[in-house]
């Protein structure tokens, strides 16, 4: 801060003989009679040395915000660059900064002067605000002016590629049929993928001998009686077991079975249903079945032939055909006399109802099992089963659906 004198001359204290010099320092503005002695005294006689060392700090606090503000203006006239700026910002409004050190000092003086001194601080620093900000806009859009100046945008440069991912269509056909059967009331019942044998099979009415208990079979865990699931059964009885008619249930999922070779896989996905209420019959079941194949396959008539069969936890059981045509060397579902064979369901067997606490006195239902990896070959022309999960990338090229197909 720099040295400055200030003389009363407004107040007509000056005398040739000798005057009240008030000089400013950096700790304020100091009333020094200086002069004749005698006119000293005469000052202190009168004592009004106390209303000149008021007026004096009054003074003060006026010369000082105009010092401050003409520093302010001559360095932001010369400021050089950001950083400068910010050394300017700190020195000004920063916590010990000049305009701040006014506010501070507010407390002296007296509420009269209080407001008119507030506020010229304020407006002093308002100003200072916004001319920091005036400059800090300069520099910046001379910053943004150099780097865009200094950047070039090569037209001809080939395009990014969009490789966006597809679906796979074995997940394309669960989401069909979880859109099918959620329309017709079911539940969908998740299961674990790694089961035990209870949930398995014993449950099930399968017989501690049947061959697709043996190791040869089934995939077991060593030293546990732990097993991969070698189908969604085991989710249907877990909510069977934790529930009590009426019940409509339907379970999707990876299953597993010790079977390699051109149409088995040892995970391949598996669709389940199950109805159990009072009066539950096999025409129910064939409403059901039909609905879904008609609507899965987009087709009206569809032919289903139900041909007698046997599984341990139905009973009557069946397998169901449907009817098709090659046409064009295109397989053509709903079409023509031939039949495939394309699902297994039955009655479920009163004992497995029995195994889950169901009354088979009272309740009985039906249950269907399908291969989802049969469904989409059908549905959308995949000829190979083991195409589904080579991962080969022109596969889900071609059959991949995009996300808003899905
Ligand atoms: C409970 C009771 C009965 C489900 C059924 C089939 C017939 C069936 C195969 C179709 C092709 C499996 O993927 S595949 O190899 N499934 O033939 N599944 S009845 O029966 C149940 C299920 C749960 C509680």
């Amino acid at each position: 801060m720099p040295k400055a004198k200030y003389y009363l001359h407004p107040f007509d204290f000056k005398k040739p003989n000798g005057y009240i010099d008030f000089i400013f320092t950096q700790d304020g503005l100091r009333p020094t009679v200086v002069g004749n002695p005698i006119y000293r005294l005469f000052i202190f006689e009168l004592g009004i040395l106390n209303q000149f060392r008021y007026i004096s700090r009054l003074m003060t606090y006026d010369l000082r915000l105009s010092t401050i503000i003409s520093d302010f203006n001559s360095q932001i006239s010369q400021v050089k660059n950001k950083q400068e700026l910010e050394e300017i910002r700190i020195s000004f409004l920063g916590k010990k900064g000049f305009v701040t050190e006014l506010f501070v000092q507010l407390k002296n003086i007296a509420t009269e002067e209080k407001k008119a001194f507030g506020a010229s601080i304020n407006q002093a620093r308002d100003q200072v605000t916004k001319e920091l900000d005036a400059k800090k806009d300069v520099f910046e859009s001379a910053e943004l002016n150099e780097r865009l100046s200094g950047e070039k945008i090569d037209l001809t440069a080939p395009i990014r590629k969009n490789n966006q991912g597809l679906i796979h269509p074995i997940n394309k056909v669960m989401k069909e049929i979880q859109e099918i059967f959620s329309q017709l009331g079911f539940e969908f019942a998740h299961g674990p993928e790694i089961e035990d044998d209870f949930y398995n099979f014993t449950a099930l009415n399968i017989d501690e001998n049947h061959p697709a208990r043996q190791m040869q079979d089934t995939f077991y865990f060593k030293n546990t009686p732990l097993l991969l699931r070698t189908h969604t059964s085991n989710t249907q009885i877990r909510k069977m077991i934790e529930s009590q008619p009426p019940l409509k249930v339907a379970a999707l999922g990876r299953v597993f079975r010790c079977d390699s070779d051109q149409t088995h896989t040892p995970m391949f996905h598996q669709f389940e249903g199950f109805v159990v209420d009072e009066n539950i019959t096999m025409g129910h079941l064939k409403w059901t079945l039909t609905n879904f194949l008609e609507k899965f396959f987009e087709v009206k008539n569809l032919e289903l032939r139900f041909r007698p069969s046997f599984f341990p936890f139905t009973e009557p059981s069946a397998e169901v055909d449907i009817n098709y045509s090659i046409q064009q060397g295109k397989i053509q579902i709903g079409k023509g006399d031939k039949f495939m064979e394309i699902l297994g369901c039955g009655m479920i067997h009163p004992n497995v109802l029995r195994n889950c606490k169901i009354d088979s006195e009272k309740f009985q239902g039906f249950a269907f099992g399908i291969g989802i990896e049969r469904l989409a070959m059908l549905k959308y022309g995949i000829t190979d089963l083991r195409m589904f999960f080579e991962n080969d990338v022109r596969f889900l090229k071609h059959f991949g659906f995009k996300p808003s197909e899905f």
